[in-house]
């Protein structure tokens, strides 16, 4: 499974942000135990829920994503040895900027500045790669003086890059890197080469301030990067409103002048940065989505549900989420001639609720 590191100063409302997402409240979790904390997340889709009012199975099953919440600094985590090894192997870091103020929470570094603070992490993550690129570098050098080797020239060449970059102060994830590129330098899980999504912690004042983080990802110019994304929450009030119940949750919402959870879309925001997506599979028994990169053909996507299934594909049915509302059932939208019939090499697209026919 796919995980997301929540990192950030100390202080930012890491925990707070886990809790929330987890819903695992309490129990355990303080900010000062050392160790990481790990929790699988279900991804909301209204569709799903849609497509379960139709057929009314015995199960819903969500995509989910795991996100694992990083105690203390992510500055004195990427200094140290077995944390830092632990940060290395997230898909995606999901970092939280202090943006509330509060007189009772003293804030790592003094003030409360959004943008010095991802800069300091930015920049500290980026001097941990670098130290990575520059002994990695120094050791191939040594052995493509003994012997000559393609792959290693290639992948000296493509280290040679990184540290021209990240000697700029640039992250490794702003480099445009072919396939084979990435390939090369792939075993490093460098730091900066992570998605990014950056959360912003709002005040309770600015709570409302739906397009904050808009403002902000324009305005600091992190938005327009590759690989990076920018989202606000305000904690405070989520943790609130993960304790209440359906019709007091609308009520407090309405208080801050909110309409929904901004959690939601947080959650979705990770899973397209990661560049995943989700086709469904409908039936009687369940209803699932299933998650798969961006680009996944019809096979590979039959492997995600059975090894039985990829080996004996014959085709795959493949019909629009919204086609398949509007029709009713599958059979309704056969009728209309919405429901394609695809090969092997078809690529899977987003929300798309896929029958495959298969043998044996
Ligand atoms: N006022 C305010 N306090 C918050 C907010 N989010 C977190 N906190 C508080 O800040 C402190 C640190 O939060 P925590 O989640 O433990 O931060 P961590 O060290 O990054 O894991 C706690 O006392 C939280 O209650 C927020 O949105 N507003
Ligand atoms: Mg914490």
């Amino acid at each position: 499974m796919l995980k997301i590191g929540i990192v950030g100063l100390a202080q930012v409302g890491k925990t707070t942000l886990f809790q929330i997402l987890t819903r695992a409240h309490g129990a355990g979790l303080g900010s000062a135990k050392p160790e990481a904390h790990v929790g699988v997340v279900r991804v909301p889709d209204a569709r799903l829920e849609r497509l379960a009012e139709m057929y009314k199975p015995e199960k819903t099953v969500h995509a989910t994503i795991e996100y694992v919440d990083t105690a203390g600094s992510v500055i004195a985590l990427a200094r140290t040895g077995v944390q830092s090894q632990n940060l290395r192997e997230m898909n995606a870091l999901l970092h939280v900027v202090r943006a509330f103020e509060d007189e009772a929470v003293p804030a790592e570094g003094g003030a409360v500045d959004p943008r010095r603070d991802i800069e300091n992490v930015e920049l500290e993550l980026i001097l941990s790669d670098l130290a990575v690129v520059e002994k990695r570098l120094e050791r191939l050098e040594k052995d493509i003086k003994k012997q000559k080797n393609p792959a290693l020239e290639k992948e000296h060449q493509v280290l040679q890059r990184c540290k021209a970059a990240l000697e700029k102060q640039t992250a490794l994830r702003e480099l445009e890197l072919k396939p084979e590129e990435e390939l090369a330098i792939r075993g490093f899980t460098f730091f900066t080469i992570k998605p990014v999504l950056y959360v912003l912690n709002l005040g309770e004042k600015d709570a409302a301030r739906a397009n904050a983080a808009e403002e902000f990802g324009a305005q600091s110019g992190w938005k327009q990067r590759p690989r990076t994304a920018v989202s606000a929450v305000c904690g405070k009030v989520e943790a609130e409103l993960a304790e209440l119940g359906d019709a007091d949750a609308a009520e407090f919402l309405a208080s801050y002048g909110l309409k929904e959870s901004a959690v939601a879309r947080l959650i979705r925001a990770g899973y397209h940065l990661l560049g995943l997506i989700s086709f469904f599979t409908v039936g009687e028994d369940e209803c699932r989505a299933w998650t798969v990169r961006a680009g996944t053909t019809a096979l590979e996507a039959a492997g995600e549900i059975h090894s039985d299934i990829q080996r004996g594909f014959i085709r795959a049915e493949a019909v629009k989420f919204e086609d398949l509302v509007a029709a009713g059932s599958l059979a309704e939208a056969r009728t209309r001639a919405q429901l394609k019939l695809e090969g092997k090499e078809y690529v899977i697209a987003d929300g798309e609720v896929v029958h495959f026919r298969h043998s044996g």
